[in-house]
């Protein structure tokens, strides 16, 4: 049996490739992995503990927040706040930003943006669930960070990964130089290198896309997905529709089997539903690096103007050939999404 390595050793072994950092960015992702091991926990016995259901209160989003939402956001921020590496925490699950002022973090650069527990509303029914994090340096010198130093484009990000809470608890993540996974092995507590260099296919024949929403999709969205379903074996096609209402879960199988998720705007929420600083960004990074595209139908995700801390973005992402039949499709039926995408105000509701 090859020689078990576990991320801690993958980072260290990896610090090379930043020879500006002191270890700061290897100690920021060691803090994220101790909180996923602990968010991991509870979600394994969600069923036996009084952590179900509703906690009553609601996020930003109006989504109502179930307990382990909560209980998962509070983990990570903690794990973030003693790790003393990060300065800002922008969450999903807090109406404003979170600057951490104490003396070990003054001098932090990181700012973590994240997405606690994203598809949480499928706990109740033990589908796979994920966290979602993006790293940048904050821009300002020295100081107080602000939201200048958030408002930052997601090519500017250090880091990005995901964990998914599924058959088995992995975390994959780029710094820039690949994609690596890790399967967490519960006997010794330790996530161990599982999937090194992930890419993701050029091609594939599975699409991942809310087929309910169809009457309110753009023209463009609705001819590509008749176009999925068309019979052409040529190009493999019908393809297969799979859609779990986890974007992590989705976007995890994609990733290694081949495939497109599509959030487009629809009638209720004209900038789609996926917030672009901890769901776009981070996985529009993790999918490039992996050989992938992601885009908002039009413009790379990456290259996005960020003007509010929770603002919305359409997505198109996963295998490159995929997603560039889909923006022919955008650009053919539905060009007048665009003008109206980058002439109205960021949509926050
Ligand atoms: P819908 C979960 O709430 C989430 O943010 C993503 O994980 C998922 O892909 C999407 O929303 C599902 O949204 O509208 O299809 O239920």
């Amino acid at each position: 049996m090859s020689a078990v390595k576990t991320l801690g050793q993958f980072i260290i072994e990896r610090q090379s490739d930043f020879p500006y950092a002191k270890g700061e960015l290897s100690r920021l992702l060691r803090d994220l992995a101790i909180a996923a091991k602990i968010v991991n926990r509870e979600i394994n016995k969600a069923g036996l503990a009084d952590i179900l259901g509703e906690a009553g209160s609601t996020n930003v989003q109006g989504e109502c927040q179930k307990k382990l939402d909560i209980y998962a956001n509070e983990q990570f921020i903690a794990a973030l706040k003693n790790g003393g590496e990060c300065c800002i925490v922008v969450s999903e699950e807090n109406d404003e930003y979170i600057y951490i002022d104490s003396a070990v973090s003054k001098d932090a650069k990181y700012i973590v943006a994240i997405d606690p527990l994203d598809g949480s509303s499928n706990i109740d029914v033990n589908v796979a669930v994920g966290t979602v994090f993006s790293i940048y340096r904050r821009k300002s010198e020295q100081g107080k960070a602000t939201m200048e130093d958030i408002l930052q484009k997601g090519t500017e990000q250090v880091a990005a990964g995901y964990i998914i809470y599924g058959s088995s608890t992995m975390l994959v993540y780029t710094t820039g130089k690949g994609v690596n996974g890790f399967t967490l092995d519960p006997s010794i507590g330790e996530f161990c290198l599982s999937h090194p260099d992930l890419t993701i296919p050029q091609d594939g024949t599975i699409y991942s896309i809310n087929e309910g929403n169809y009457t309110h999709f753009p023209d463009g969205v609705k001819k590509y997905i008749k176009y999925c379903q068309v019979e052409d074996r040529n190009t493999n096609r019908p393809y297969t529709s799979r859609y779990t209402g986890s974007m992590v879960a989705d976007l995890h199988r994609n990733l290694i089997k081949g495939g497109i998720f599509i959030y487009p705007c629809t009638a209720s929420s004209m900038y789609g539903k996926l917030r672009l600083i901890y769901e776009c960004n981070p996985m529009a990074f993790i999918i490039e690096q992996a050989g992938g595209l992601a885009s908002n139908g039009y413009t790379r995700i990456l290259d996005l103007d960020v003007k509010e801390l929770h603002q919305r973005s359409p997505v198109f992402i996963g295998s490159e050939n995929m997603v560039k039949v889909a923006e022919e499709f955008m650009a053919s039926f539905s060009p007048q999404v665009l003008k109206r995408t980058f002439e109205g105000v960021v949509s926050i509701q």
